[in-house]
């Protein structure tokens, strides 16, 4: 059996949540959250860049249920690297109520490509947060999507802001829909009018194949949660960049809690709250049932 040693400062996920008030409406899919381990059954990668605490996927289904979700996607994590096992084996236990998004190789076969859409995977991912991965190649990365494209799959990427301007050509390039995790990570100190974040607008409106996450606000927040109990303002800074891209993209968005929220060392979010967020960012039925029910089913069940 392989013990593993959570790295240090690195804050466990919020046991007994609260639930929501807000009520999630029926069919509505959690669309970025992981599994991690049980280290002792599915170990983290030897590459890893952090040492999560287990979060398994009983964990993750009790959690779907308590929150008022239906459906999650579950999104491969770096301190599984490429190994996926973890992540198909919550896939085989969902009773079709997951879909998920991998890590591979190039050196992946065809056969298990097939395998994992039989699992229910639907994406693959590509890193480029250079504190969570190594650098791969940009060739190797696109012979990959190039591989996926004919599955009717999408690649999902995960960025910081400032990267935007030097990814944009191999971005713009890729031959499958596109989803990318958190906003493209904006830095909310800056105007939500500004520069940068006119750039990430700029590249979902002129490439309509691309797809953004509206979710983190717990990650992108300079403002912090102070407000969480007091509602209304925790995360504040995030809602305008939010709100943005729902209004103005309203049926190429998704949402997911991102539990068991790897790498936060400052505060760890009660998902319930989060849920309690949704409505500060979409604002209507319309775009609440647009987010969290319409988009991510014609994506992951359609
Ligand atoms: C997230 C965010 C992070 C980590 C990962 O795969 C990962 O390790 O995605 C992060 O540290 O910002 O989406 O879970």
């Amino acid at each position: 059996m392989t013990e593993f040693t959570k790295t240090p400062g690195w804050l466990d996920w919020y046991a007994g949540p609260s639930k929501p008030r807000f009520q999630l409406p029926p069919g509505s899919v959690d669309a970025h959250c992981h599994v991690f381990g049980p280290g002792n059954e599915f170990p983290f990668a030897p590459e890893r860049k952090y040492t999560p605490c287990d979060a398994s996927k009983q964990q993750l289904f009790a959690l779907r249920d308590h929150l008022g979700f239906d459906k999650n996607v579950i999104v491969q994590a770096t301190c599984h690297g490429a190994d996926n096992s973890a992540l198909i084996d919550a896939l085989k236990h969902s009773n079709n109520k997951a879909r998920g998004v991998v890590t591979v190789k190039r050196s992946v076969t065809d056969e298990q490509l097939q395998d994992m859409h039989a699992a229910g995977v639907r994406g693959v991912r590509f890193n480029f947060v250079k504190r969570l991965v190594d650098f791969t190649p940009k060739d190797e990365l696109m012979e990959i999507a190039a591989r996926i494209a004919p599955l009717g799959w999408h690649v999902v990427i995960y960025f910081e802001a400032v990267d935007l301007p030097e990814l944009w050509d191999f971005f713009t390039a890729l031959p499958t829909t596109v989803v990318v995790d958190h906003m493209g990570r904006p830095d909310v100190s800056l105007p939500v009018d500004g520069p940068q974040f006119a750039l990430f607008q700029k590249f979902m409106t002129e490439y309509p194949n691309v797809w953004s996450k509206v979710s983190c606000p717990e990650r992108l927040s300079v403002a912090g949660p102070k407000a969480l109990n007091g509602e209304q303002n925790a995360y504040r800074d995030v809602i305008p960049f939010a709100r943005k891209i729902v209004e103005t993209f309203p049926d190429r968005v998704l949402w997911g809690t991102d539990w068991p929220h790897p790498n936060l060392k400052d505060h760890m979010p009660d998902d319930g709250l989060l849920v309690d967020f949704i409505p500060h960012i979409a604002t209507t039925a319309e775009l609440q049932r647009k987010l969290l029910v319409d988009n991510p089913t014609r994506l992951y069940w359609g």
